[in-house]
């Protein structure tokens, strides 16, 4: 398998693909395609790897299969590899977990705007309007709900690493990285993914990546 990433930097649809690539315990090649360079136009349309989704990131390549959109690609992937490694067994967890994910993958438009992903940040806060606090609230409960009644197995949403954490994760690291106040169990929640192992070599190699976009470097600007 091949998946087709942008910038580790910014790219929090890649991270989740990645996450559920290394989730899925498949064998799989990574390719790299910066967005939003100068040419950017012409690379999304011209790219061979990102044709399929009109030009956007993650897409994954497996034989004749070409599967893009990062929940379709850890649906992909469960089917592929077993869903046990993503979604819980129990049938009200599953429920929940199915639940969250869905929200998460359609909603919360204000953080993701004002907040953008930027794993360079080093925890400076910004100015925060409502609509963002909303969201963010919302995102705790989620967390909070999912904790109380299905997070007795481990320290994930629901015990053990799965499609949950997966998709909250570049949400609890812009949390850290926009130095976000948090409730105790959310800032416990938010370290144990930011200490993950993948997440510290997704970070590694984001860190070393040359390329700048002015407008998620500076969100206020
Ligand atoms: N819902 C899609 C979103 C994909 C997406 O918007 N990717 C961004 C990068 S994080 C992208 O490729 N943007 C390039 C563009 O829109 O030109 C997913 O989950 O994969």
């Amino acid at each position: 398998m091949k998946l087709v990433i942008g910038n580790r930097r910014y790219s929090s649809w890649s991270l989740r693909a990645w996450l559920a690539c290394r989730q899925s315990g498949l064998a799989f090649d990574v390719e790299q395609v910066p967005l939003f360079g100068a040419d950017w136009d012409a690379v999304r349309r011209s790219h061979p790897g990102i044709a399929p989704s009109a030009g956007k990131v993650p897409v994954l390549w497996d034989g004749d299969a070409v599967v893009w959109d990062s929940l379709a690609i850890l649906e992909y992937l469960a089917d592929r590899a077993g869903r046990d490694r993503f979604w819980p067994r129990d049938t009200a967890a599953a429920g929940l977990a199915r639940s969250i994910v869905a929200e998460m993958h359609s909603g919360f438009g204000h953080l993701r705007t004002a907040l953008p992903f930027n794993l360079g940040r080093d925890g400076v806060p910004v100015a925060m309007d409502e609509a963002v606090t909303a969201d963010i609230d919302r995102v705790l409960t989620l967390w909070a709900g999912a904790r109380a009644r299905f997070g007795q197995g481990g320290p994930f949403l629901f015990g053990t690493f799965g499609a949950a954490d997966i998709a909250f994760a570049p949400v609890a690291l812009r949390l850290i990285s926009y130095g976000v106040a948090l409730p105790g169990f959310a800032l416990g929640y938010v370290g144990i993914i930011d200490e993950h192992p993948w997440v510290a070599a997704w970070r590694a190699d984001a860190l070393a990546e040359p390329w700048r976009i002015a407008v998620y470097e500076d969100p206020a600007a």
